[in-house]
């Protein structure tokens, strides 16, 4: 292929979940690995680690792994590692949490020098991010640490409006159990479309009672390059209007999340002027206790009528950022 023949981006990318990285090959566009201990050269072959056990799978770990059909190239500036690719970038900042350093000023260096590098980068739009760190529900200092992350997203959005003139991007924020504050982000040289869902409040409009800033992020963003669409389906949890709902029931939780996702994908469908099938997602389920993972099954089996299931579904181990919610899943797909 000639070097004018090249896309923007090389769509399709396949997105699949894998339990050992056998044959990585040099297509790698965005990866993360799951699991208590980080694989040696996970940090340095565009893979970020991400501390939460596997559920149901034979070892504790596993791999998403995002692939083109083109080459990419992983590289390093400053704290960002990031795997290019034509006009896409996927990249990912680790750092490490002291017992005396605060949340809010933490993340909020962090998404600078995100925002920053893709400020300094050929793909200044941002899709989509994931955010990790430990102790989401805790409150020892007064406020919730999910609360005062988002204080620090907010300042360093506030200070990127040029960077978000498309809109917020779509999001997962999710607890672990040790390790410090690691965020993944996912960009390009063209905006995407950003999508609500109708049934619920946008959770940058939430009220007070969710803490002094609201989260921000959109529920999907949508791709559109050549004949694909990437569709980037934020965490989506049991939340009607703004409130929790089956707060004791896994299963129903379940049920409503995918009722959620659906509502989201049919959103994005208008947009697209397409059909975006749910079964051509991969599914990314955090499940905030062990014990309810066969409820939580179950919910995905009932939804989908089906057995064994049609679906790329993995589930992991990670606490959901409202502390009355047991479950929250993320959907990705790209559709030629
Ligand atoms: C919710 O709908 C559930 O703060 O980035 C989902 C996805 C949630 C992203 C974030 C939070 C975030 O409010 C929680």
């Amino acid at each position: 292929m000639s070097l004018d023949r090249i896309e923007p981006l090389s769509m399709p990318v396949k997105i699949s979940w894998a339990s050992s990285l056998n044959g990585l090959s040099a297509n790698l566009v965005a990866g993360f690995s799951f699991g208590r201990a980080q694989p040696s050269g996970a940090c340095s072959n565009g893979l970020m680690h991400v501390d939460m056990p596997v559920l149901g799978a034979p070892a504790d770990s596993g791999y998403e792994i995002w692939f083109s059909s083109c080459q990419t190239k992983f590289n390093q500036k400053g704290n960002v590692r990031y795997v290019e690719e034509g006009a896409t970038v996927f990249g990912y900042v680790c750092l490490p949490e002291a017992p005396n350093d605060n949340l809010e000023d933490l993340t909020y260096s962090a998404y600078l020098e995100v925002l920053q590098f893709l400020r300094s980068s050929g793909s200044r739009h941002v899709w989509r991010l994931w955010n990790y760190f430990s102790g989401i529900n805790d409150a020892a200092s007064g406020l919730e640490r999910y609360r005062e992350f988002n204080v620090g997203r907010q300042r360093a959005y506030d200070t990127a409006g040029d960077l978000l003139d498309a809109g917020i991007p779509a999001a997962s924020a999710v607890g672990t159990h040790r390790g410090g504050l690691s965020i993944a982000f996912l960009a390009g040289a063209v905006p995407a479309l950003f999508v609500e869902n109708p049934r619920q409040m946008s959770a940058y409009q939430y009220p007070e009672q969710y803490g002094p800033k609201s989260p921000s992020f959109s529920r999907a963003g949508l791709v559109h390059v050549g004949e694909s669409h990437l569709l980037l389906v934020s965490g989506t949890a049991s939340i009607i209007g703004h409130e929790s709902v089956h707060v004791s029931d896994p299963k129903a939780q379940t049920l409503t999340a995918l009722e959620n996702i659906q509502l989201v994908i049919a959103e994005a469908e208008k947009l697209a002027e397409r059909s975006l099938p749910m079964q051509a997602m991969l599914y990314r389920v955090y499940v905030r206790n062990e014990r309810d993972y066969d409820r939580v099954c179950s919910g995905f089996a009932e939804f989908f009528q089906s057995e064994p299931m049609p679906l790329n579904v993995h589930y992991v181990l990670g606490d959901i950022c409202r502390s009355n919610l047991s479950v929250e899943i993320e959907a990705s797909g790209c559709v030629a």
